[in-house]
């Protein structure tokens, strides 16, 4: 991660999002579809408070759909609204922008009954390094583009993008910490890339990647490089691989890192399958 997270940096963030919470209307809270648990934050329903809010499950292009469904029912029983979003591809945003329309009436008719009819209603995204925050804002504001200008916040260097009717949205998102202090947590993060490969090394996490994959469905991996799994080590089984696809040194021996790097990096793209990490079912 490239932020160093560290307690007084914490405290300041959090403080800091909070006044640009005041700002706004209805919050925007992304989490990654394959792992919308360690990748939301530990304090998230703290710092939100009672501002409308929805949980976007991004880069649910990535994750299995049955799976998506499962995590929609799952936060629906919560209460929380939640909706499907693939920011790269702009799939989901009707949806959301409807919702935003629905979870803000009552904020409408309060400005209405207050005389106040020109006042556009105000989202803020947050979310995790990585989750696609920056992708989200480019995707809203494509449909209407233009830049609003300069209105009284908290910094003055906030921006508020038009995206669509009397929408406006934060242009800088609020970045939140995960709960990086769980291993478990750790783990997920690294997979999917939210964590640039710092917490394991490369063939470590290969490994660690290959373990969990079998323990869901040992079709990923058979099924992506053709090789045998049941009953298999997982070192074995990246030996394996590497072979297979002449990731080899010279001497004939595997390049375990440059196999462990294709294995993450086609995991990372989605290329081994629709995969979800984390599921309702093991909370
Ligand atoms: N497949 C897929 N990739 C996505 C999606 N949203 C974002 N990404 C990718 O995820 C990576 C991170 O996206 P960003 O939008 O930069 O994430 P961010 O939250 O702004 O990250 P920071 O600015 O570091 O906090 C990029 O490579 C995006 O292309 C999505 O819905 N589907
Ligand atoms: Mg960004």
């Amino acid at each position: 991660m490239n932020i160093n997270w560290y307690p007084g940096h914490m405290k300041k963030t959090k403080e800091s999002i909070k006044k640009n919470l005041t700002l706004v209307d209805i919050v925007y809270e992304l989490v990654d579809a394959r792992i919308p648990i360690s990748s939301q934050n530990p304090d998230i329903d703290e710092i939100i408070g009672e501002k409308p809010r929805i949980k976007l499950l991004n880069k649910s292009d990535l994750a299995d759909q049955n799976f998506n469904l499962e995590w929609q029912n799952y936060f629906k029983e919560k209460g929380i609204h939640s909706v499907l979003i693939d920011a790269v591809h702009s799939k989901g945003l009707k949806e959301l922008l409807d919702l935003t329309y629905k979870l803000t009436e009552n904020k409408r008719k309060q400005l209405l009954r207050k005389g106040i009819k020109k006042r556009p209603i105000r989202i803020m995204i947050l979310g995790i390094p990585n989750v696609g925050k920056s992708t989200l804002i480019n995707s809203l504001s494509k449909r209407k583009g233009a830049k609003v200008g300069n209105k009284p916040g908290v910094t003055k260097a906030n921006q508020w993008i038009k995206i669509k009717g009397d929408l406006e949205l934060l242009d800088t998102p609020g970045i939140l910490w995960p709960k990086f202090e769980d291993k478990e947590v750790g783990l997920n993060l690294a997979f999917t890339g939210a964590i640039k490969d710092e917490l394991l090394d490369i063939d470590s996490l290969a490994v660690k990647l290959v373990e969990r994959l079998n323990l869901i469905s040992s079709e990923y991996i058979k099924n992506r490089y053709k090789v045998e799994v049941d009953g298999k080590d997982p070192h074995d089984i990246i030996m394996e691989i590497g072979k297979k696809r002449g990731a080899m040194i010279s001497g004939g021996e595997v390049d375990f890192s440059r196999v462990s790097s294709i294995i993450i990096d086609e995991f990372r793209k989605g290329k081994i399958g629709r995969i979800t990490l984390e599921r309702p079912v093991d909370l």
